[in-house]
């Protein structure tokens, strides 16, 4: 009886030894293959195709920038991943590399979730709403309804929701003629309709935003529809991992005001300047900003700030004007006050040479004396505000921030104290009183906006053409130059 029970339990033993052996064996077979999100969490790698354009991704002289570089490098870091970044050469090239098996896994370039693309792709949850706007020559007769485009050049992207949307008006309006192009972006475009190459383009509300200041010829004919959504896209056959983690990013940047911040610093240049400063600056960049920009450069490299930024208090002082005066008797291109042109050793405030000279040095003396806590970039943010208040009364609107709980050292904090500089409950209580401290708040934000807007335009690609010579966008000119070394400020 005994050896035959320990024959069974061998038996029953090897049985079960082999079960096992084989059910990890067929198991590992069918193990479940990893999710999207996991893999891109495993390679540590987050790739993404976007646009080479103002309004999603460039590069200036402080390497990569954009709209939606921006918040897809905040999800990226969010997921604690790399982030890698390709550009598509135009919306057709964009799809495909997104439907490739081992291609990017995110397109974040200015998409709109139309229905025509929802076979193409699959969406995230909106973050944007544009509207999609005819634009026409400033000059000639702006067209009002989807009637008046016929019988005008139009040219669109190709592969576009505009051009999805002239398909569509041309069964109702079967006269209608337009183009579309793979070569171009929009910038392209809008230029086009600038110099009169074109009569029409149709661009969405937030490209033209952002690039209405480069074009001052451009305007709104109308709006062709209504609001629509941008989302960032995934490949259609992709699972649902890294779209619900998307979704739940972009929830999160709205709800924190993150998204915000940036809509409003890259789509906010009208917002901010409104339409007629936008396109005024954009003459003003082509008709007078080349007569100055030796004297920027010069000062720029003698002090070693950067020549965008001198340029942009330039335009926001005196709109580029030597013999600008306040009514204050505040003076010049760079507009000195007497004891700081005295100070900078300026003979003549009226001398734009000389008053961009004593800018650059004035601008690079209060930067290097801040506090050595405060870090950049909001340690330049600081700097403009210390060149326009002076920095005494900026050292009051920190402490009034250190006192509600704010940090001294961020800017954001301390803009939201500068106008109380100028409420007797609240300057009475300041050691040097009653200062202007709104128009500080404004001035500091315009010249971010005009920093902004030079930095796209001497984008290296460019680099080597002067600002008013560059036109804006060389359709096959290389664009992954390194940025130039440049002196931080
Ligand atoms: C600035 C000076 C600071 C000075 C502050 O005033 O001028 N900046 C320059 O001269 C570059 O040096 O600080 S202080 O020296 O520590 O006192 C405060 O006095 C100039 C400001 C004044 C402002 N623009 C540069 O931003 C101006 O022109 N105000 C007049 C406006 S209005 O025409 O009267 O409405």
């Amino acid at each position: 009886m005994f050896p035959h029970t320990a024959f069974r339990i061998r038996t029953v033993a090897w049985f079960l030894a082999a079960g096992i052996f084989l059910l990890l064996v067929g198991c590992s077979g069918e193990e479940p293959q990893p999710t999207t999100l996991e893999r891109v969490q495993k390679e540590g790698v987050l790739r993404v195709v976007t646009r080479n354009s103002p309004a999603t991704y460039f590069q200036d002289r402080s390497g990569e920038t954009g709209f939606e570089y921006e918040l897809v490098k905040r999800f990226a870091d969010n997921l604690g991943v790399k982030l890698q970044i390709e550009t598509a050469d135009n919306l057709d090239d964009l799809f495909k590399r997104l439907n490739q098996p081992n291609g990017p896994v995110l397109a974040a370039a200015g998409l709109v979730a139309s229905d025509g693309r929802k076979i193409q792709a699959k969406f995230s949850q909106p973050y944007l709403d544009v509207t999609p706007q005819v634009i026409y020559r400033n000059g000639q007769p702006r067209p009002s309804r989807p009637e008046d485009l016929v019988g005008k050049r139009i040219l669109v992207l190709q592969g576009s929701s505009h051009a999805e949307q002239l398909a569509q008006l041309k069964a109702s309006q079967p006269q209608l003629q337009y183009e579309e192009s793979s070569a171009v972006e929009v910038v392209d475009l809008l230029r086009m309709v600038d110099e009169g190459q074109i009569d029409l383009t149709v661009v969405d509300s937030n490209e033209l935003a952002m690039n209405q200041v480069y074009f001052p010829n451009v305007r709104v004919a109308f709006d062709l529809g209504d609001a629509r959504s941008l989302g960032w896209a995934m490949a259609p056959g992709a699972d649902d991992s890294l779209r619900a983690e998307v979704d739940h990013f972009l929830a999160l940047v709205e709800e924190n005001g993150s998204l915000q911040r940036l809509k409003d610093r890259y789509y906010g240049h009208v917002d901010v300047l409104g339409y007629v400063g936008a396109y005024t600056f954009a003459k003003h960049l082509q008709q007078r900003l080349p007569r100055y920009e030796q004297f920027f450069k010069q000062s720029a490299e003698k002090h070693k700030v950067d020549w965008r930024l001198l340029a942009a208090i330039g335009y926001q002082e005196s709109l580029w004007q030597p013999d600008a005066t306040s009514k204050t008797g505040v003076r010049g291109l760079m507009m000195l006050t007497q004891g700081t042109a005295q100070a900078m050793g300026v003979a003549n405030r009226l001398d734009a040479r000389q008053s961009i000279q004593g800018g650059g040095k004035y601008l690079a003396l209060i930067h290097s004396g801040l506090a050595e806590e405060l870090e950049e970039p909001d340690r330049t943010w600081f700097a403009l505000a210390a060149y326009n208040i002076g920095i005494a009364h900026l050292g009051d609107a920190r402490k009034l921030a250190q006192a509600e709980g704010l940090n001294p050292n961020k800017w954001l904090d301390v803009q939201k104290m500068l106008p109380r500089l100028a409420q007797k409950q609240w300057y009475s209580k300041t050691r040097y009183g009653y200062a202007r401290g709104g128009e500080t708040v404004h001035f500091v934000r315009n010249i971010r906006r005009y920093y902004d807007i030079l930095n796209w335009v001497t984008q290296p690609q460019l680099e080597g053409n002067q600002v008013a010579e560059s036109g804006m966008h060389v359709p096959g000119v290389d664009k992954r130059k390194p940025p130039a070394e440049d002196a931080p400020l």
